[in-house]
């Protein structure tokens, strides 16, 4: 099939993702119940099962036969040694467990996240909420949905009365964690109601882009964690962008997406910026 980046070509492509994320949650499904063992990546809190790597092999194989023109980035991949590579080409951005250490401990918050890239523009995010088989879906321009039911952010226009979403990630070092000391304390004082993590940067967005949270900020997360919820935040209506305020960049590894600008630029003015190698 030809590549055009036309809408109904971005959506049969969504669609298909769709069917892959659904099968890919099944195996996640049966898995989360069952022993588990696992190994270390960047850091020893940085967990990687048997069961990413199946079910990353198992999506990036079914993308591959539907479309063996587009091109893959997968996080257990890349932790296989695979370099990031983003072309203009159709590139299918993929977290096979987002929430590894849930799955590790059997705390219900574990998605599949599929994000699709055209021209170095996300075009299409899916995320699938496994335990709660709730299917979030966007397309460029074309709204965002939960079990194809629109959804839609709220109107929080300060961070006085939200509630704030973030995570601690996989970093333990000082700087990284004086920083995010910092900003956790910078967040309370604005009187927000509250600060939530689910253990997830996908589903966390997923919160945002249904109104079930007002903002989400994390340091640290890689493109894999934010493609598809990037997008799906976007088409709920929500803004997206660099924790300095400027451009959201994918390869950037942080990101901040709120209800509204006016959130968004509330929490930006705020934050501090630890280091970080790019993606
Ligand atoms: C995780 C994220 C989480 C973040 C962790 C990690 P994984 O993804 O979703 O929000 O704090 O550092 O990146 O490793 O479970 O796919």
């Amino acid at each position: 099939m030809p590549v055009t980046g036309s809408t109904s070509d971005i959506q049969a492509f969504a669609l298909f993702a769709e069917f892959v994320a659904k099968e890919a949650g099944e195996t996640i499904r049966r898995a989360i119940v069952m022993e588990k063992s696992f190994d270390l990546k960047s850091s020893v809190v940085d967990l990687v099962t048997e069961t990413d790597k199946a079910v990353e092999t198992f999506i990036i194989n079914s993308l591959k036969e539907r479309y063996p023109d587009h091109q893959f980035i997968g996080e257990e991949s890349v932790a296989g040694g695979l370099k990031v590579s983003l072309t203009d080409a159709p590139t299918w951005i993929i977290d096979p467990i987002d929430g590894t250490t849930n799955f590790v401990h059997t705390f219900p918050y574990v998605a599949v996240s599929i994000g699709l890239s055209i021209n170095k523009e996300l075009v299409a995010g899916i995320i699938y909420h496994v335990m709660a088989d709730e299917m979030y879906t966007a397309v460029v321009g074309q709204g965002a949905f939960c079990n194809g039911l629109p959804i839609k952010v709220t109107h929080a226009t300060t961070l006085q009365g939200s509630l704030v979403i973030t995570e601690v990630g996989a970093a333990r070092d000082p700087l990284r964690m004086d920083c995010f000391y910092k900003n956790f304390k910078a967040v309370l004082s604005t009187n927000a109601h509250g600060i939530r993590a689910l253990g997830s940067a996908a589903l966390n967005l997923c919160m945002v882009a249904k109104g079930a949270g007002d903002i989400n900020y994390e340091y640290g997360i890689h493109c894999w964690d934010v493609a598809a919820g990037s997008i799906i935040v976007r088409e709920a209506g929500g803004y997206v962008c660099d924790p300095t305020g400027g451009d959201f960049d994918q390869m950037a590894r942080r990101v901040v997406a709120g209800a509204t600008k006016e959130i968004t630029k509330e929490l930006c003015g705020i934050l501090s910026h630890p280091d970080l190698e790019r993606d």
